[in-house]
């Protein structure tokens, strides 16, 4: 075992008993990247992972504060739809994601200020995470980190996106029951389909319900949900409900756990959870491979042969695709091109 290996291995350890110290050194070595986070990586992924909660939605929609309601919710246990018991949540952890600084700006602060009535239960772990590198990023970082969780037994994981950009996006829907956040208000809920927000959720919240337009709010959202129903979304018959709440007093939040929890049982029951859990691992496969060919293509550009051969193409020696070819030639083994033509399409 290398060193590095070794260190996240007594850090998974000391995590599991409850070590909060050592699970954020972890989640720290999640973010660096490099070799012990490869390391990590090669033990947490031999864990079953958490239950994850993605959260997403326009900034200011409320999804912190929804947050830090739903926690105290989820202390309670999941909600058995129709019965009288619960199974208990005996740990939550919260990662607060922003991609557009790696130092946490005002919104992390103002979530970690907001959330810090929690800060002194010792079942709920609160973290937030910034970008690593550039190439692949959050994308794989966060669901790197929910498997360090899930490894160090935490058995759900809720994770907050800060915008709805393609990256936020994409990191709240690589979750078990993703959750997307709107508001009242004149064409939030046709921004929500336009950022293809529609297409990820498997619940609709319409928070700041207390202000005018959320009746409007649901019906334009409901509309938008009967004409894709009809198109031919992979929903494994899943129809996402639309709860209205109100973060900033708490009003609807259990109702929105109830149907997280409903979520949940139609996952588990139908096999549908185990599918898209794979489908999700070979999402993150492809974009491992994707990240580390690009890592290649940087390593390449910065070396003599690649000006060089820049400047064949340049002073027309040289076609882009010949010089290309001899690039990669160190690298992949020389294959006919795509389709038999120059560089496919
Ligand atoms: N009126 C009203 N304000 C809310 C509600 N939920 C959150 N807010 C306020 O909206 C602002 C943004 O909330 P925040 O949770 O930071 O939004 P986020 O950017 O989506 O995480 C804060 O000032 C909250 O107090 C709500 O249900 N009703
Ligand atoms: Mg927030």
């Amino acid at each position: 075992l290398s060193p590095a290996a070794k260190d996240v291995e007594s850090q998974l350890t000391d995590a599991a008993k409850g070590d909060r110290v050592a699970l954020a050194r972890l989640l720290s070595t999640v973010e660096r990247g490099g070799e012990a986070a490869r390391a990590l990586a090669a033990l947490a992924y031999r864990e079953p992972p958490p239950y994850s909660i993605g959260i997403t939605g326009a900034p200011g929609a409320g999804k912190s504060t929804l947050t830090d309601r739903l926690i105290t919710t989820v202390r309670a246990g999941w909600p058995a739809e129709g019965e009288g018991d619960v199974e208990p949540v005996h740990q939550v952890a919260v990662l607060a994601v922003d991609p557009s600084s790696p130092f946490s700006g005002g919104a992390i602060l103002g979530d970690r200020v907001r959330m810090q009535d929690h800060a002194t239960d010792p079942s709920v772990f609160i973290r937030s995470m910034a970008t690593r590198g550039h190439l692949g990023g959050l994308a794989l970082a966060v669901p790197d980190a929910v498997r360090v969780l899930g490894a160090v037994g935490v058995p759900l994981a809720i994770v907050e996106t800060v915008g709805v950009g393609q990256m936020e996006v994409e990191v709240a829907s690589a979750t078990d029951t993703t959750v997307v956040v709107v508001t009242p208000g004149w064409g939030d809920s046709m921004q929500a389909n336009k950022a293809g927000l529609l297409e990820v959720a498997d619940i609709f919240v319409i928070n700041k319900a207390d202000r005018p337009g959320a009746r409007e709010a649901r019906r334009d959202l409901e509309q938008m949900l009967d004409l894709s129903s009809v198109s031919s979304l992979p929903r494994d018959g899943w129809r996402p409900p639309v709860v209205e709440t109100v973060a900033s007093d708490g009003a609807g939040v259990d109702r929105l756990w109830v149907e997280i929890a409903r979520h949940r049982g139609h996952l588990v029951a139908g096999g549908v959870l185990e599918r898209a859990r794979a489908g999700r691992l070979e999402q993150e496969l492809r974009r491992v491979l994707v990240a580390r060919l690009l890592h290649r293509v940087e390593e390449i550009g910065a070396g003599d042969d690649y000006r060089e051969a820049l400047q064949a193409v340049v002073e027309g020696r040289l076609d882009p695709y010949g010089a290309s070819e001899r690039l990669l030639a160190p690298v992949l083994p020389p294959a006919p091109p795509p389709g038999g033509r120059a560089g496919g399409s």
